[in-house]
């Protein structure tokens, strides 16, 4: 098998090869997405960092265009790390960004604006990053965790963003307003900040609304409107949220009692999923949700394939109706992709049984299925002492093959034929004095017969989900070396990046698997075999 090639993603967004980090400055603009990125433009490692520039006209067909922002001037001469665009009325964009005024190890960072050489360009292709830069330098902030400006939003007077930093080990989102988009001055409080938490990357900040799927203008503000809080957390490389109240008129942020403010928040996803970041897609009304995964192999293994990282399926974002969490789902031109469609519907799995899926290309596929049981009297006993464990190290130690009550049951994807590999997803539902607990996995343990240099994390979440109705759906998208799943109709999603060694193209196949004592049936299952987009951002 070819190295470069083997694992390659067949519609998830890459460029043909280097390093890509996060997704930058996502937005709308006459017809077309715009998507940059970070990435090397000289190696499949980390450094020399630029503004890629992708379009699309459906966020699935990709042309990449030249980089859009690169190190020419002194306000970004060491690099151009993430940032925001904003949309500002009339229709006219500006990107704002960190540029890295010292080099590395010091990377001392201060906040730039960049606009379109030409507004009647849909494309955007050109950027020019005025001399008048820097606009927001730091003073008493610490120079060398300071950055990835928000995209802004407007209160009538002022145009309001958010910068990333930490105070030793309080992370902060420091809270900038300006009349004019030029001169901007730093409030007095910031927006928010948490022992802790380490640094504050990639933070974002929006309205989402009470009720309904459809998203918010970043500006938009009023009665009933919650507001989200995302931060990527450096030191653990995982990112929480809180849902809470935004007071515009006095900028305080403070996140509802039903969100925890910590490391132990609640995740976009419990996998391999990093500086994200979203954007209001005005076209169709909807907040799209962009995150990037890093590869999972060592760093010799990316230089030998030539390229390392991609971006996630983007996933429309809105708030549960019960006020607490957001839900995700891919978003609905993935469909754009699906082939070969297979059904199965009223079939039993009785304890330790798995069958196939057959007839989908397992190894590029989009599932979805909603299992039942009659009975959540089998579901286990949580020991409240593993209340105090992250659900990940639950998993870990019961895994998908130490039989249960209620469940283990799910999928088995990227599975060789005789299960010598496999990346198992799937629920284990657990019964506490008053409620249920359901846990769901992501388990890459058995995803590689690869001796070295892989990681192979076990991933978890828990579930909050009303199982009175005795249903639970799961439906993954599964695309060569990585597996975006999501729980519950998107209540808990986990991304997880394998490499099999087996269970590559023709090789891999996909199972429904029930190790639990109670019998579960799947209600249905849809599969799809997923095609490539038919322009894969390669020109
Ligand atoms: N990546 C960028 C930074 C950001 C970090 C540099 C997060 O701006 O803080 O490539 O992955």
């Amino acid at each position: 098998v070819n190295v470069q090639l083997v694992h390659r993603t067949g519609y998830h967004f890459q460029p043909k090869k280097h390093w890509i980090n996060d997704p930058n400055g996502p937005m709308y603009y006459k017809g077309f997405y715009h998507l940059f990125y970070q990435y090397n433009p000289k190696g499949a490692v980390w450094g020399n960092i630029v503004w890629a520039h992708s379009i699309s006209k459906d966020l699935i067909n990709w042309v990449a265009l030249e980089p859009a922002i690169f190190p020419s001037k002194p306000f970004d001469k060491y690099g151009c790390w993430s940032g925001s665009a904003t949309v500002l009325p009339g229709g006219k964009p500006v990107i704002m960004y960190t540029g890295i005024v010292t080099p590395s190890p010091v990377n001392t960072q201060v906040q730039n604006f960049a606009v379109p050489a030409n507004y009647s360009d849909p494309y955007l292709r050109e950027w020019i990053k005025p001399d008048n830069n820097p606009i927001v330098r730091a003073r008493s902030e610490n120079s060398s965790s300071f950055r990835d400006p928000t995209t802004a939003w407007f209160d009538g007077v002022h145009w309001k963003i958010l910068v990333g930093s930490r105070r030793k080990h309080r992370g902060i989102a420091y809270l900038y307003r300006s009349r004019n988009f030029l001169k901007w001055t730093k409030a007095k409080h910031p927006l928010h900040s948490k022992d802790r938490t380490g640094m504050w990357e990639c933070p974002d900040f929006y309205p989402v609304a009470p009720k309904g799927m459809n998203g918010l203008d970043t500006s938009v503000t009023g009665q009933d409107i919650k507001h989200v809080l995302k931060v990527s957390l450096d030191s653990t490389r995982y990112e929480y949220y809180t849902v809470g109240e935004y007071d515009r008129d006095n900028d305080i942020y403070v996140p509802d009692n039903t969100s925890v403010d910590g490391w132990a928040g609640l995740r976009y996803d419990y996998g391999n999923f990093y500086a994200s970041k979203t954007f209001f897609d005005p076209d169709k009304q909807r907040r799209i949700l962009w995150g990037w995964a890093n590869e999972s192999d060592s760093k010799q293994d990316d230089v030998q394939k030539g390229w390392a990282g991609i971006q996630l399926i983007p996933r429309k974002l809105w708030l549960d109706p019960n006020g607490k969490q957001l839900i995700q789902w891919p978003i609905e031109e993935i469909q754009l992709l699906r082939g070969q469609n297979i059904h199965m519907g009223s079939q039993v799995l009785n304890m330790g049984e798995h069958i196939e899926v057959k007839g989908v290309t397992a190894a590029q596929a989009d599932v979805d299925a909603t299992f039942s049981f009659k009975s959540l009297d089998r579901a286990e006993w949580f020991d409240p002492n593993w209340a105090k464990l992250d659900a990940l190290d639950v998993c870990d130690w019961m895994g998908s093959t130490v039989r249960g009550g209620l469940g283990p049951f799910g999928f088995l994807t990227l599975a060789s034929e005789k299960l010598e590999e496999y990346t198992p997803v799937f629920f284990r539902v657990f019964k506490t004095k008053d409620k249920l607990k359901v846990l769901m996995c992501s388990d890459a343990k058995r995803s590689s017969t690869t001796a070295e240099g892989l990681y192979k994390p076990p991933f978890a979440g828990y579930v909050d989900v009303d199982l009175s109705d005795k249903k639970i759906s799961l439906r993954s998208l599964i695309d060569n070396s990585v597996v975006e799943s999501f729980g519950a109709h998107g209540r808990t999603c986990i991304t997880s990046r394998v490499y099999p060694k087996i269970a590559i193209y023709n090789n891999a196949h996909l199972f429904v698997f029930n190790n639990g004592t109670e019998a579960i049936t799947i209600d249905s299952l849809d599969a799809w075999s997923m095609k490539a987009p038919s322009l894969m951002n390669n020109n």
